[in-house]
C-alpha cells in the first residue's frame, strides 16, 4: 500500500559534511545529527533528505560513489546510520536518502574491473568509445568543464563522464548493471529507509550512437542530448515493478534536462516516481555558458515558471518546491536582500516557499537565514564546479578578481559553510578545524540566538510550517496568481472549497501599493500583526479572505 505520507510532508535537508561534527575532524557525521534531533524535531519537518553518506573519494561532495552497501568512514558506521534511522522513526521523521544512479566514482571495483580489459565482464557497466579520427568520440562538454570524455590509454579507449572525470557514468542499457542498482535500492529499502532522492536520473537512458552537440549553449545540449533519452520511461518503470512496488517508499526524482512539458513522462500513476523536483527556476540567471555565465532574472519570469510548473501538476502527479539547495546560492541572498532586508526578505522566501503547492524542501540553514559566504581566493573553494570553472576561465583569460565576483554570487560553496549552531568562532559546528571556514556572520545568525527571539527568522519558520499543517488549502488549494501587481509584487490565492487563503509577497527595497480585500484578516506576517495600507519593503502577508 502507497501511502501518500509525502504529501503532507515538510523536507529538512541535511548535507551531512557541514551539518554537525561530533568527533572534532573538523568533518560533519551521522552522530552529529544524532545530536541536533531536538532540534530537527522542533522544526516541526516530517522527513529528512540526506545527501550521500556512502563511501566515496569525494571528488564531488560524495557525489561520487565508490561504494554503495558502505557509509562513508569520515561520516561513521553502519551502526551509527542504524541507530540514525530508528532514533529519526522514533522521533516520528522520515529518512529519504540521496542515490546517485547516473554515475558511480572511478574507484568503484565495477570501474576498476571494467578499466582493466576490453573482455572485462564489466566492460558494459559504462560508456567505452574509440576516439574519431584520432579525436574525443563527440564534442559533449561536461558539467564541470572540458570534454565529458577521458582516455584511458592502457585500453585505448574513451569513458563517458557528464561530471567529473571521476564519475564514469554508468550504462543503463546494461540489465545486469540495472540489476546491481535494484539490488543497492533492495539493500537500503530493506533497512527502513523512507525514501529515495534520484540523482541525475533524468540523465540515465543514453542516446547511444552519441551524436554530437549542436548547440553551445549548455542548457538546451542538456536538453536534448543528456536528458530525456529513449529508454528513461522504461528504466524507471521497471525500477517501479522490480523495487519500489514492493515497499512503500516515496521516489524524488531530480536532475537537469525535467521541465514542465516532460514532468508527465516521469510521473505516470502506474509506472512513474512519486515527484520530481521542479528546476525551472534554478537555471533561469544561468546564460548558455551554464552557473559561471550569470544572466539577470525578473520576478515576472520567477511567477511565470512557478505558475507553469503548478499547471504541470495540477491534473497528475504531485510537485515539490524547494528554492536552495546544496547546489545553489542561498536563497536569500539569491532571491532576496541578504543586507539591508536580510530578516523580512528571508522571511518573505520561507512564506513563499510554505505557502505553495507540493512538497516543500527546505535547506540546512535556510530555515535560520544563513546567506552567501565570501571566497577570498579561489583556493577557498571545496567544489569541484568552481575549481574547474576557475580553469576554465583562466584559459579565457579572466582574472581571479572577476570569476571570484561570478563564484560568490553562483557557486555552491555558498550552501556549503557549516551549519551556524552559536556565535562562536567554529559556530558550535566543531570543536576542530572545520573542513570549510565558516560564515563569519555565524556571530550574529545562528540557532541559538534564534531560539531565544520569538521574532527570529527560525521562530518565523516553525510558525509558517504550523500554519501549513493547519491549513489544508495550503498544502492542496488551488493556486491562482493575481495578475497585474507589478514587477515587484508576487501573490496568489490559494482556494479550496470554502477556503480562501491570499498570500502577498514584496520582492523589492521599495513600499508598494497593494489592495487587501474587504474581510481579509491576517493569518501572519513578517512586519507583525499591524495592518498596512500596501506593502513595505520586502513585506510578505498571508490574509484568509474567507
Ligand atoms: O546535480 C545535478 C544537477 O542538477 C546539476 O545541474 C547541478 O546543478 C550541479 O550543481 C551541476 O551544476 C546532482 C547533485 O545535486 C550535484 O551535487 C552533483 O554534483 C551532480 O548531480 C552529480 O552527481
Ligand atoms: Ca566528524
Amino acid at each position: 500500500m502507497h501511502s501518500d505520507w509525502y504529501k503532507h510532508a515538510v523536507v529538512y535537508q541535511i548535507y551531512p559534511r557541514s551539518f554537525c561534527d561530533s568527533n572534532g575532524d573538523g568533518i560533519g557525521d551521522l552522530r552529529g545529527i544524532l545530536s541536533k534531533l531536538d532540534y530537527i524535531k522542533s522544526l516541526g519537518v516530517d522527513a529528512v533528505w540526506l545527501n550521500p553518506i556512502y563511501k566515496s573519494p569525494n571528488d564531488d561532495g560524495g557525489y561520487d560513489i565508490s561504494d554503495y552497501h558502505a557509509i562513508q568512514p569520515e561520516f561513521g558506521t553502519m551502526d551509527d546510520f542504524e541507530e540514525l534511522l530508528a532514533q529519526l522513526h522514533a522521533h516520528g521523521i522520515r529518512l529519504i536518502m540521496d542515490l546517485v544512479l547516473n554515475h558511480s566514482s572511478d574507484e568503484h571495483r565495477w570501474f576498476l574491473e571494467s578499466k582493466k580489459s576490453r573482455l572485462s565482464p564489466y566492460r558494459d557497466y559504462y560508456f567505452w568509445r574509440d576516439g574519431k579520427d584520432g579525436k574525443l568520440p563527440n564534442n559533449w562538454p561536461s558539467f564541470f568543464g572540458g570534454s565529458a570524455w577521458q582516455k584511458d590509454e592502457n585500453t585505448d579507449q574513451y569513458y563517458l563522464h557528464l561530471f567529473s572525470r571521476k564519475q564514469p557514468d554508468l550504462n543503463w542499457e546494461s540489465p545486469a548493471l540495472r540489476n546491481e542498482m535494484h539490488a543497492i535500492m533492495r539493500f537500503w529499502l530493506d533497512k527502513g529507509v523512507d525514501g529515495l532522492r534520484l540523482d541525475v536520473i533524468s540523465a540515465i537512458s543514453k542516446r547511444t550512437q552519441f551524436p554530437d552537440t549542436d548547440t553551445t549553449d549548455f542548457n538546451e545540449t542538456i536538453r536534448k542530448y543528456y536528458a530525456n533519452g529513449p529508454r528513461l520511461k522504461e528504466f524507471i518503470a521497471e525500477a517501479r515493478q522490480k523495487v519500489w512496488d514492493r515497499y512503500n517508499v516515496m521516489t524524488v526524482g531530480e536532475g537537469p534536462g525535467i521541465t514542465p512539458h516532460n514532468a508527465s513522462d516521469y510521473l505516470d500513476e502506474r509506472n512513474g516516481l512519486s515527484m520530481i523536483f521542479h528546476f525551472g527556476h534554478m537555471f533561469m540567471d544561468q546564460g548558455p555558458g551554464g552557473r559561471f555565465d550569470p544572466i539577470a532574472w525578473t520576478l515576472n519570469d520567477f511567477k511565470k515558471i512557478f505558475k507553469i510548473w503548478d499547471e504541470a501538476f495540477a491534473t497528475q502527479g504531485w510537485g515539490s518546491v524547494f528554492l536552495g539547495n546544496h547546489d545553489f546560492p542561498r536563497m536569500v541572498s539569491r532571491w532576496g536582500n541578504d543586507q539591508q532586508y536580510w530578516e523580512q526578505s528571508s522571511k518573505l522566501l520561507i512564506t513563499l516557499l510554505l505557502s505553495m503547492r507540493g512538497t516543500p524542501f527546505i535547506f540546512q540553514g535556510d530555515e535560520i537565514g544563513m546567506t552567501n559566504t565570501v571566497l577570498k581566493s579561489v583556493s577557498d573553494s571545496r567544489d569541484i564546479e568552481t575549481q574547474n570553472g576557475w580553469k576554465a576561465a583562466k584559459v579565457k583569460g579572466i582574472d581571479e578578481a572577476d570569476f571570484l565576483q561570478v563564484a560568490n554570487r553562483a557557486g555552491r560553496d555558498n550552501a556549503r559553510t557549516p551549519m551556524q549552531w552559536n556565535g562562536k568562532p567554529n559556530g558550535g559546528f566543531s570543536v576542530g578545524e572545520p573542513w570549510m571556514p565558516l560564515n563569519p556572520n555565524t556571530i550574529t545568525i545562528n540557532v541559538e540566538e534564534q531560539r531565544k527571539s520569538p521574532h527570529s527568522v527560525l521562530s518565523y519558520f516553525q510558525s509558517m510550517v504550523r500554519l501549513r499543517k493547519q491549513n489544508t488549502v495550503l498544502r492542496t488549494g488551488a493556486y491562482e496568481p493575481l495578475a497585474d501587481t507589478g514587477e515587484n509584487v508576487f501573490a496568489f490565492w490559494r482556494k479550496a472549497d470554502a477556503d480562501t487563503i491570499l498570500v502577498a509577497l514584496n520582492f523589492s527595497d521599495a513600499p508598494v501599493h497593494f489592495a487587501t480585500p474587504p474581510g481579509a484578516s491576517k493569518l501572519i506576517g513578517n512586519y507583525g500583526a499591524e495592518n498596512s495600507t500596501g506593502l513595505r519593503p520586502w513585506e510578505a502577508a498571508v490574509y484568509r479572505v474567507a
